[in-house]
């Protein structure tokens, strides 16, 4: 088997739980700013993460609403202003601490770096909203210690279309089988695994039910041995390192 040479980050419920703590508050005040009479409460927002892409959510969102733009000009331009807003909004939020790490992140990432395993980041966010989560957080690396950077801009296809994860691989110019992605959604998953990357699950709030079928393992969170599936032989610590070799060396599940 290769050697683990990259961990290829997600960033929205996997570094931090970006999604119900920044990015639904954010629309829900731009709306406001906006004047746009629309909310997404906890539930319908969970719904609406099938979309990947704050601007293609929304626009998905008003193919629902009566009272929504009748022209697709008009739906698309409302869409990029609410979408414009609320990353501005998020960024404040974000600077103001209200998105604080998922536990376990920062110092995994930082035996990465001890290590000689790279990091890379593959998310279809804004690259403002990471930017601006990278900068809130003292305990990240900065951005020039990830050796690639993959964000919403970068790629045609959002997850849970593989693009990001192959581009973030051949910007690395690595074999898939010298990665390992971490995820928090289905899409995510799906999107790591159709490009071939095993994938380690930590599932954020609105994925708390939700089965991952062939993860490389999954559980509450990396600050935490306790509690994965495959279970890790110690119990107690975070997960590090030699553990994630300990996963990638078990057979592969057979399939049912
Ligand atoms: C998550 C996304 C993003 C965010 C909002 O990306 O789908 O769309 O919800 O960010 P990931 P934008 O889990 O891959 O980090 O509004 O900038 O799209
Ligand atoms: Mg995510």
């Amino acid at each position: 088997m290769a050697a683990l040479a990259a961990l290829l980050w997600d960033v929205d419920g996997t570094i931090a739980e970006s999604e119900r703590d920044g990015h639904r508050v954010a629309f829900n005040l731009s709306f406001e700013a906006l004047g746009v009479p629309w909310r997404w409460d906890d539930a319908h927002y969970g719904d609406l993460l099938r979309v990947t892409g704050g601007r293609e959510r929304l626009l998905h969102d008003m193919t629902d609403r009566p009272d929504a733009p009748r022209s697709l000009a008009e739906r698309e331009a409302l869409a990029a202003n609410v979408h414009w807003k609320k990353n501005a909004l998020y960024a404040d939020l974000v600077r103001s601490g209200c998105v604080p790490l998922r536990p376990g992140v920062a110092a995994l990432m930082a035996e990465c770096l001890q290590r000689g395993v790279r990091l890379g980041i593959a998310t279809t966010t804004s690259r403002s909203n990471l930017a601006a989560l990278l900068a809130s957080a003292d305990a990240l690396p900065r951005p020039e210690q990830f050796s690639v950077i993959v964000c919403g801009e970068d790629v045609a296809h959002k997850k849970p279309h593989p693009e990001a994860f192959v581009h973030a691989l051949a910007l690395l110019a690595l074999d898939a089988d010298q990665a390992v992605a971490i995820e928090d959604s289905p899409g995510g998953v799906a999107a790591a695994q159709a490009a071939g990357i095993a994938t380690l699950v930590t599932p954020s709030s609105y994925f708390a039910e939700a089965t991952f079928a062939r993860a490389l393992a999954v559980g509450p969170g990396l600050h935490l041995r306790a509690g994965w599936q495959p279970a890790l032989p110690e119990a107690t610590g975070r997960v590090t390192l030699d553990d994630i070799e300990h996963w990638r060396r078990l057979p592969a599940p057979t399939p049912a």
